[in-house]
């Protein structure tokens, strides 16, 4: 199955608002499965359809550890109904911000409500990586990298750094 190319700071399309599916056809059936081909390959925890492009509403994630069997994830439409006082802080990295890590605080625990790809409204609750991912991810389907969440400082340290690469690469 194909992998697609991945969108890269800074890429405005990362920072458009995707559109909620309205129906869960062959056609986002196929886009899953290109997005989790994508993000084994990359490799990633988690995938968000505009990071290869295409502004809707779909999310792909497998938190599962190295030693447990595979465990993809699709989520369409997704939202989160209910997130803990709780709040946790993950070292975070996105694949269209390569080689970046910082720390982010975020709720601990989420109940994510979503389609799965048969259609039929699903709802997980989860923490740990699980909780981090699913809202970088959400995140990503609103504009929102997690960049945001940084200093401005160090926001705008790692855009510059971006936009110069972007601009080598435009020259070569
Ligand atoms: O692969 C990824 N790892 C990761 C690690 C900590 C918190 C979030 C993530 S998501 C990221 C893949 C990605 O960019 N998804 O949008
Ligand atoms: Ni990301």
């Amino acid at each position: 199955m194909p992998t697609r190319d991945l969108v890269f700071l800074p890429d405005p399309r990362l920072r458009l608002t995707s559109a909620p599916v309205d129906a869960v056809t062959d056609d986002v059936r196929g886009l899953v499965d290109d997005m989790l081909d994508t993000m084994y390959a990359a490799p990633g925890i988690g995938l968000a359809a505009i990071q290869i492009g295409v502004p809707k509403r779909v999310i792909t994630l497998d938190v599962s550890k190295k030693d447990e069997p595979k465990a993809p994830l699709a989520l369409i439409n997704p939202e989160i109904v209910w997130s803990s006082e709780a709040l946790s802080v993950y070292e975070e990295g996105c694949l269209s911000i390569p080689e970046y890590y910082e720390d982010v605080e975020r709720p601990a625990e989420v109940v994510v409500r979503f389609l799965d790809r048969d259609g039929q409204t699903r709802e997980i609750r989860g923490d740990g990586l699980f909780a981090t991912c699913v809202q970088h991810e959400i995140d990503h389907l609103n504009g929102v990298l997690f960049i945001d969440y940084l200093s401005r400082l160090k926001r705008e340290r790692v855009t510059k750094r971006f936009q110069k690469a972007a601009k080598r690469d435009e020259r070569d």
